[in-house]
């Protein structure tokens, strides 16, 4: 693997450090282009995600919140970190070929939130471990999550994101309508998003909490992977 440092030793940006910048200041076509030459510089997915991407998004949005972005520019940097995953994505497939096959997991943003940044980076990462993932988007309401498990009886994990905390009572009411519905198939439910926390998860159920998107994706993994150990110990 190639030096990865954010910085060679001429003094030149590297490219995770444009890429960083080119999201944090909206750049969409321009990501979209240094992605595809870090890839081809040998560059890993998950560095060019988490030493890029998303510090990018992160200083975007706390410059945002520090009143010195507006929201036309948030969503040029939110476009541009999604054009970055897009273009990512086949090389995250291509490296991560050797994995095995863990199932299906159904995805979406609770009804009345609309970020997708997150829960689109929990579809690129449980993709890269194995998952083949049912994403519903963004604004997903209780109905909608319910028919996705009857039309995936197979999918043994479900993960919820919300941003907002007025979106709390949708989770809440989607985890309570989804237990119920369970019948004695006990489906793993994961939640996540700037608006949750661990105890939050707790109090309405869930089985697991994760801050980020990669821990995610190894919880999820390590839950499919242990189901499977204790199937196998039975038979
Ligand atoms: C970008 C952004 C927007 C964009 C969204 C664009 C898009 N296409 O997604 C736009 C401009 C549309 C927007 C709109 C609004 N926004 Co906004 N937005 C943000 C911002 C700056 C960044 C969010 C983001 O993309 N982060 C980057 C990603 C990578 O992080 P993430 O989403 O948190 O995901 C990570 C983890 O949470 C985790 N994760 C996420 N989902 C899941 C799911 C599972 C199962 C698991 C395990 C883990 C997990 O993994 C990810 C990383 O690894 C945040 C501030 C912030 N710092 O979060 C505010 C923020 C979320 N927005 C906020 C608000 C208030 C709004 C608006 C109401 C503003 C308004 N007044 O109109 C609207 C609401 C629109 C709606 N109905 O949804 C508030 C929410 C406050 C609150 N607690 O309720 C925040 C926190 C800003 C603030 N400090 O005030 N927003």
């Amino acid at each position: 693997m190639m030096n990865e440092d954010m910085h060679n030793p001429q003094g030149v940006t590297s490219l995770p450090e444009q890429i960083r910048e080119s999201v944090r200041q909206g750049r969409i076509r321009e990501t979209g282009r240094l992605v595809s030459e870090a890839v081809e510089a040998g560059y890993s997915g998950e560095v060019i995600l988490c030493e890029a991407l998303i510090p990018g998004m992160k200083q975007a949005g706390n410059e945002y919140r520090m009143q010195e972005q507006d929201i036309p520019k948030l969503l040029c940097a939110a476009r541009s970190m999604q054009i970055g995953m897009d273009t990512l994505r086949p090389a995250m497939e291509t490296e991560n070929t050797q994995e095995q096959y863990l199932g299906k997991a159904i995805l979406g943003t609770v009804e009345g939130d609309l970020h997708e940044v997150g829960k689109n980076l929990v579809a690129i990462m449980f993709r890269s471990v194995g998952f083949e993932v049912i994403d519903l988007g963004v604004d997903v309401s209780e109905k909608q999550f319910l028919k996705a498990v009857r039309e995936h009886p197979d999918a043994a994990l479900v993960c919820i994101s919300s941003l907002l905390t007025t979106s709390n009572v949708q989770m809440r009411r989607i985890v309570h309508a989804l237990r119920s519905s369970d019948r004695g198939k006990k489906r793993f439910i994961m939640v996540g998003g700037g608006s949750v926390t661990e105890s939050f998860a707790q109090e309405i159920g869930a089985d697991a909490y994760t801050e980020d998107a990669v821990d995610a994706a190894a919880a999820a993994k390590e839950y499919i992977l242990s189901r499977r150990r204790q199937e196998e110990g039975s038979q």
